[in-house]
């Protein structure tokens, strides 16, 4: 773990910043190319740990991948032709990588045992296991599969129509992908619709599928065709520096390429409705991911009500906009978010003990946190939990505070975003 003391005196931020591929699109295009056949071509592709992860395990099941700066190739023969693999899949600090394999490798005819780093020990395999298991799945883990690691031997599986308890899209994409390979008709429900990239990646890669309502189906057994995935940037990366340049004051910052896909641009409108000085300028409103330039500039914050629907499409920016509520005017509720919980570390503890040492006013709630603003935060040293999330929201912070923030580990921050410290230093001169 490699501490990190950031001492900025609250500069304004300025510049125009193209942050890093989609984590969510990266790891789908490699698992979609990896299970059909022929050539797919990956451009933006984001070369954070957990998506070199997704790409390691793939290698171990026989697909040849090559990676050249952020193009990505994958030349596979299809799902079919993968080998059973000699050692472990290791799927690092990537709950997306774990929870989607699971979906995939329970219909191939491949034993395979998979496992992750510490906070992917601690994380809930049932939520997929279970479901998975209820279409023949046959997954052995820690308590009854709560846990990894987990050994998983594929076999025929049976189509299911499946209404989810939670709105997750691991979860959801990790049967659809099952269901690729099982007999009958899927059928897929949600009551709160979780990010989609799932459903469009199937549509690109030649499946039909229908989603009409919150409810996906498609007929099982349907090949894969190679094809170009073009992946935008992230969103959930993005949403660091659309928050700083909305507190830092006289800032501007220009975000170019960032996806908006509206399962994961909830952060776009509750900026609006804080009052945010935010401009969106749609790109290409027909490609398969949308994207759009963002421009934020300091103003005003009121406080606002998260919850319900919108929820799963922020899920992943509530610690930054927890550091966003604590310079709005009054109150900022955000609850309908137990998912935090269950996260890299539990977000709501995290976020709440870690802004307190800066001076925030915000509490935790059964479902949330609860943020009283404005606040002058000042300076202190913060533990990341090993969460790249809360490691950005600390340095974000350390922006804006009377005084030096230190973290724990900067390291940890490489999950998703290798080159975040650089584009802070690109919007601090
Ligand atoms: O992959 P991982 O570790 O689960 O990553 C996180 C993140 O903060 O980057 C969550 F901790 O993102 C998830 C997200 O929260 C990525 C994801 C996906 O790609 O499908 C879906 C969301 O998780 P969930 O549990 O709601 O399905």
């Amino acid at each position: 773990m490699t501490k990190k003391v950031m001492d900025y005196k609250q500069p304004a931020l300025k510049g125009t910043l193209t942050v890093p591929g989609d984590k969510s699109i990266s790891h789908r295009s490699v698992m979609f190319g990896a299970i059909a056949e022929g050539k797919t071509t990956v451009s933006g592709f984001l070369l954070g740990e957990d998506c070199l992860s997704t790409i390691d395990c793939f290698k171990k099941l026989g697909v040849t991948i090559d990676v050249d700066g952020t193009n990505v190739t994958i030349e596979s023969n299809g799902i079919d032709a993968w080998k059973e693999p000699t050692e472990v899949l290791y799927t690092g600090n990537s709950g997306t990588t774990t929870r989607l394999m699971m979906g995939i490798l329970s219909g191939t005819n491949l034993h395979t045992v998979m496992t992750g780093d510490a906070s992917i020990g601690k994380r809930p395999m049932r939520r997929v296991a279970d479901p998975l298991r209820q279409m023949g799945a046959q997954i052995a883990g820690r308590e009854n599969g709560q846990f990894t690691p987990l050994a998983i031997q594929g076999t025929q599986l049976e189509a299911m129509d499946y209404t989810m308890p939670v709105a997750s899209a691991q979860v959801k994409s990790a049967i659809l992908l099952a269901g690729l390979r099982a007999n009958g008709t899927m059928i897929v429900r949600e009551k709160e619709v979780s990010r989609d990239h799932t459903e469009r990646m199937l549509r690109q890669f030649g499946a039909r599928v229908d989603v009409v309502d919150g409810v996906v189906s498609f007929e099982g057994g349907q090949k894969l065709t190679a094809t170009h995935v073009n992946v935008p940037g992230d969103i959930s990366s993005a949403a660091f520096f659309l928050v700083a340049g909305a507190i830092a004051p006289k800032s501007e910052i220009v975000l170019e390429n960032v996806g908006v896909n509206e399962t994961r641009a909830g952060i776009i409108e509750v900026l609006q409705q804080m009052g945010a000085n935010l401009e969106v300028k749609i790109d290409d409103e027909t490609a398969a991911e949308p994207t759009a330039t963002l421009t934020i500039r300091s103003s005003q914050l009121q406080g606002t009500t998260i919850g319900g629907a919108i929820i799963p499409t922020l899920i992943d920016e509530i610690p930054i906009l927890a550091l966003l509520a604590t310079q709005a005017n009054g109150k900022t509720i955000i609850r309908d978010a137990e998912e935090l919980k269950v996260k890299e570390t539990d977000r709501i503890t995290a976020v709440v003990d870690e802004l307190k040492k800066l001076g925030a006013n915000i509490e935790a709630t059964d479902d949330g946190m609860i943020i009283e603003g404005p606040t002058r935060l000042h300076g202190g040293k913060l533990r990341t939990y090993g969460d790249h999330r809360i490691g950005m929201m600390a340095a974000v912070a350390a922006l804006i505070t009377d005084g030096a923030v230190e973290i724990d580990d900067a390291e940890c921050i490489a999950v998703s975003y290798p080159t975040f410290f650089d584009h802070v230093d690109a919007v601090l001169k």
